[in-house]
Order: structure tokens, then C-alpha cells, then sequence
């Protein structure tokens, strides 16, 4: 399966195109700007990473131990920044470009043309930095239109990292800013991924952001796959500039909470982490990080294929909002199977939509009833035609 690199091509923006906005059903029919359904709207305010005896909130900690433990001069921490963010701090401040992919309501859960639901802790990097804090993290819920498989859920946990140096802390090291301030970023997060797993499999990927350069990658073997668990860089000038550090050089990192997790205890799933099932959350306790999660019972999976004839606004994101809007958790995957184009330049898409819950059998019944839905909706909401 091919995923988008989110940073990576700016494009011209789809915003403007009907079909992709999908607005709440019920609740703001009048108001077609606001693309945010009600699976997502009920995400908020849970906090997850502010709960001692949740996986998040535990690795949260354990992040904060590892800075308390390392640094001197103490990081400042922020764990309750408001995730409704305006469009200026959510891109302008870290210079995504006007016409970012990123920036669409296919990719973006817009409130109203200026207001967002972040979709980074980048977002309040140049605020904090403008009120004079040099050393700190934040940590906060961030949601994505995105695919659906076991590591990418549209609400997840971001916590950002931003360290500023000043001409002294590089000058004596022989090395410029720029590399003064890359080494001690790989220095510090290499430090931080022994902290938390001891030896593990990990490599570097170069990579593209806006509002870094260089920029970088961390990926952990796990499950048999490389699995990228945060984002990071030297921070763009210009940032630094209108945040009143002219002469100074920063870095900045955007971990995956869910994802360093999911290594740390064995999650197999990401939808685990939004589950109130007792066999799930029992196994936690607050300050524990060697636990390994016992999987309870797993369920058999369903998979139900559908084909259609796609439309020039069709997207994956779209499907996936329609399908988790009827289905919610109980959808675990949404993969692409064939894709072709005929003589008359139609193009038919196949998708395979895996169907398991994580506590209880379900019923044949009950699938083909979502399955039926699902096919309705993909219809009607998304314009495309079912072969
Ligand atoms: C960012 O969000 C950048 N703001 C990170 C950053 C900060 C870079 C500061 C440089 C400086 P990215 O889109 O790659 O980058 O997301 C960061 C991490 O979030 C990923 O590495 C991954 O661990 C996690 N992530 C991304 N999408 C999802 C998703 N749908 N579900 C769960 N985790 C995700
Ligand atoms: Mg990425």
C-alpha cells in the first residue's frame, strides 16, 4: 500500500472542490465548511496522555523522567493546550506553504475556514517561542483525516520537543549551529529511545518538513516492519526570526506517543488505546514501562470487499471518514486491492475492508448490516458508483 508522505508535495489545495468536504450530518448541515463527524468530535477533551494509568499517560511521564533526569536547565512542559487552533498557528506560524496538501479539508478537520483541530504540536512551537521559552515540551491530542490499518487512527497523541541554543552553547565545539544543534538532537532522542526500550532496532530517514532543515526521521523495527515513530530537524530560521531568537539556532521533534507505545507495551493495534474494555486497561498501572500486554482472546477478522467507479474528487480519507463514521472501532483496515483503468478512462477501485473487534465476536448479521450501510453512504456521499 502507497501512503502519502504528508509534508513532503506541496499541490494545489482541493478545498474548493464540493465533493470532498464531508460535513457533520447532523448537527451543522448549514455550516458545509466544518468537516469534523461526530466519531472525532467526541475525541475531544478525553486527553488520554493526562491519565497516569493509560499507556499514553505512562509513556508521557516516562518521556518527562527521561528530560528531568538528562537537563540541567529543566524543560518546561505543557500538557493542556487547547487543541482548537487557528489556521495561522496550525501552518502559517511553521511556514507551511499556502498551497500545502496538508492544508485541505481532505487532510484537515476544518471547525470554520480559520480554525482547526491541530494536526501537529508544531502548532504552538512559535507562540511559546515568542513568549521567551527556550526548552520545552508539549504534549496534546492531534487529529488527521488518514487511512485506516492497525498503526494510523485519526485522533492520536503528538508530544513536541523544541530546544533553543544561543552562539556561546556552539562557538567553543568547533561546529556550526546548524550541526551543533543536529548532533545534539540525534544525541538526545537516540538517549531517549534506550531510555525507554533498552537495545532496539532503529535507523535515520532523511526526509522533508517546512519548518525544518535539516530534517529527519526515527524509525524502530517492530512487528516485522520499520515503524515511524517521530519526526525532527533543525528549526527554520525564519521561525526563530519572528519569534525573537535572530542569533540563535534551535531544534524541534514530534513524537508519535501511540506508536512508541505500541513498541514500549506490545500494543498490537492503535484502536486498543480508546477501548474501556477492563482486560485492556487493567494491565497498566501508573510509572510501570516493562509491562508486555497480553492480548485477550483475538477475534476473527471479516473482510468484505466493494468495487466502484471513482470520480475525479474521490478520496481514500473520504472512504475512510464514511466507513468509520458507520463502523467506528470496528473497522481495523481499509486497503486499496485492485485498481484499474478501462478503455473509456474510468477507473474502478477495489477496497478490502477488514472488519474485527478487539472484545467480542461479532455476528454475521451484524457485518452484512455494516457492510450494507457502508455501501449505501459510499454512494450517496461520495458520488461514486458501486459495480
Ligand atoms: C509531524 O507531525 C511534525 N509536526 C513533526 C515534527 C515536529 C517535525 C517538529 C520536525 C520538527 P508527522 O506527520 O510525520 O510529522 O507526524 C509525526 C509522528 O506522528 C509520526 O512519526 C508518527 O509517529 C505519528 N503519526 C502520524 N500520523 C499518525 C496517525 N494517523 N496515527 C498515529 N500516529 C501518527
Ligand atoms: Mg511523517
Amino acid at each position: 500500500k502507497v501512503r502519502r508522505q504528508k509534508w513532503r508535495v506541496p499541490v494545489a489545495s482541493v478545498l474548493e472542490r464540493g465533493g470532498v468536504k464531508i460535513a457533520r450530518d447532523d448537527v451543522v448541515r448549514d455550516e458545509p465548511t466544518n468537516n469534523i463527524p461526530d466519531t472525532i468530535f467526541t475525541k475531544l477533551g478525553q486527553q488520554l496522555h493526562r491519565r497516569s494509568q493509560h499507556p499514553i499517560g505512562i509513556l508521557k511521564n516516562a518521556i518527562h523522567n527521561y528530560f528531568d533526569s538528562n537537563y540541567e536547565n529543566k524543560f518546561d512542559k505543557f500538557d493542556d493546550l487547547c487543541p482548537i487552533v487557528t489556521v495561522k498557528q496550525n501552518f502559517d506560524d511553521v511556514l507551511v506553504p499556502a498551497d500545502h496538501v496538508s492544508r485541505s479539508y481532505n487532510d484537515t478537520y476544518y471547525i470554520d475556514p480559520q480554525t482547526v483541530l491541530r494536526c501537529h504540536t508544531s502548532a504552538h512551537q512559535a507562540e511559546l517561542l515568542s513568549k521567551g521559552y527556550t526548552q520545552f515540551l508539549v504534549t496534546g491530542d492531534v487529529y488527521r483525516r488518514d487511512s485506516i490499518d492497525s498503526t494510523h487512527y485519526p485522533v492520536f497523541h503528538q508530544m513536541e520537543g523544541v530546544r533553543v541554543f544561543s552562539p556561546n552553547d556552539w562557538e567553543s565545539s568547533g561546529q556550526d549551529g546548524t550541526a551543533y544543534a543536529a548532533e545534539d538532537l540525534k544525541k538526545c532522542l537516540e538517549g531517549l529511545a534506550r531510555h525507554l526500550f533498552g537495545a532496539v532496532e532503529m535507523r535515520w530517514i532523511d526526509t522533508y518538513f517546512p519548518f525544518t532543515d535539516p530534517s529527519f526521521e526515527l524509525e524502530i523495527y517492530f512487528q516485522e516492519k520499520w515503524l515511524e515513530v517521530l519526526g525532527c530537524g533543525v528549526t527554520e530560521q525564519e521561525i526563530l526570526k519572528r519569534s525573537g531568537n535572530s542569533n540563535n539556532v534551535a531544534w524541534a521533534f514530534g513524537l508519535g506517543l501511540e506508536r512508541l507505545a505500541m513498541v514500549l507495551f506490545d500494543i498490537p493495534d492503535i484502536r486498543l488505546f480508546w477501548t474501556t474494555d477492563e482486560r485492556f486497561t487493567s494491565q497498566f498501572s501508573e510509572g510501570q514501562l516493562g509491562i508486555k500486554f497480553k492480548p485477550f482472546s483475538k477475534f476473527p477478522p471479516c473482510y468484505k470487499d466493494m468495487s466502484f467507479w471513482i470520480n475525479e474528487s474521490f478520496t481514500e480519507n473520504n472512504l475512510c471518514e464514511v466507513i468509520r463514521g458507520i463502523a467506528g472501532d470496528l473497522v481495523e483496515e481499509v486497503c486499496l486491492i485492485d485498481n484499474f483503468t478501462n478503455k473509456k478512462g474510468m477507473t474502478s477501485h477495489c477496497y478490502r475492508v477488514a472488519y474485527r473487534s478487539m472484545e467480542r465476536s461479532l455476528t454475521d448479521e451484524e457485518i452484512n448490516e455494516l457492510q450494507w450501510k457502508v455501501r449505501e453512504q459510499v454512494e450517496s456521499k461520495l458520488n461514486v458508483v458501486l459495480r
